[in-house]
């Protein structure tokens, strides 16, 4: 407390008081009487306000997009527009390699405890929002729209497997949440791009994977860690006879 004992006389007109979140403070104001008798009247406090300045949470937002100037994302964080800038070598690319995808950054500024409305858009027609009840300090937070031309929703891919994050087939299928989406779709891990369901490795998507994903249920071959991942061909998190099927399918009809 910075009260101040003014001249020789003993009286207190104000006073500035700092409080740290989390600790309690209790704080006396003392009003002295004057022996000045050239002081008349009494001393007293008109004012006294103290308070405690909510910090800034400075936090990184990641969305993934397409780098064709009509897809570059913007993102509003709560009132405050950011630009992003594209983060990183890309991530893949569409079937016919005229469009390749980023993940896309912005450092944004929030207050402590605030809830924070995220609203994605491009100068397309994708308006993607989503809301955060909080945020952590310095934390590194991933979106994705489903549909980048006119997407309304964004996904929060903050806690999904590399893999499951880093799925992208085109603009309209850039987060996995339906078997129209497998396919040629292809996702990066370690830096590397690699196609969904390709269970040898051999970079192709042919029934051997299958026959590999079926051979890896039965306990009779191992598959490396990329290998595993890449058998999540409906990305549901978990290599099941669905991939091996879901393979089979998609060879026999295509996408
Ligand atoms: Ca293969
Ligand atoms: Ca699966």
């Amino acid at each position: 407390m910075n009260g101040e004992a003014q001249g020789t006389h003993n009286y207190i007109d104000a006073a500035t008081v700092t409080l740290q979140e989390g600790i309690e403070s209790e704080v006396y104001i003392v009003v002295f009487p004057t022996a000045d008798p050239s002081i008349t009247g009494r001393s007293e406090v008109q004012e006294f306000s103290f308070g405690y300045t909510t910090p800034d949470v400075n936090f990184t937002v990641m969305f993934k997009s397409s780098s064709s100037s009509r897809y570059v994302p913007t993102v509003k964080v709560n009132d405050t527009e950011y630009k992003m800038t594209k983060d990183g070598d890309y991530i893949g690319a569409n079937a016919t390699k005229t469009q390749k995808y980023y993940w896309y950054k912005a450092t944004v500024s929030v207050k402590e405890g605030e809830s924070v409305a995220l609203l994605f858009t491009n100068s397309y027609s994708m308006r993607a929002s989503i809301n955060l009840s909080e945020v952590s300090a310095n934390g590194v937070y991933y979106f994705g729209a489903d549909n980048l031309n006119s997407g309304t929703t964004a996904v929060d891919l903050t806690n999904a497997d590399e893999y499951v994050r880093n799925f992208v087939k085109s603009s309209t299928h850039m987060v996995y949440n339906e078997a129209a989406d497998a396919g040629v779709a292809t996702t990066s891990i370690g830096g590397v791009i690699y196609k969904m369901g390709d269970a040898d490795e051999d970079n192709t998507v042919s029934v051997l994977d299958s026959t590999t994903i079926q051979l890896a249920l039965a306990g009779k071959t191992e598959l490396s860690e990329t290998a595993s991942d890449l058998s999540d061909f409906d990305l549901d998190s978990t290599t099941s006879i669905m991939d091996a099927t879901n393979v089979q399918v998609y060879l026999a009809i295509g996408n």
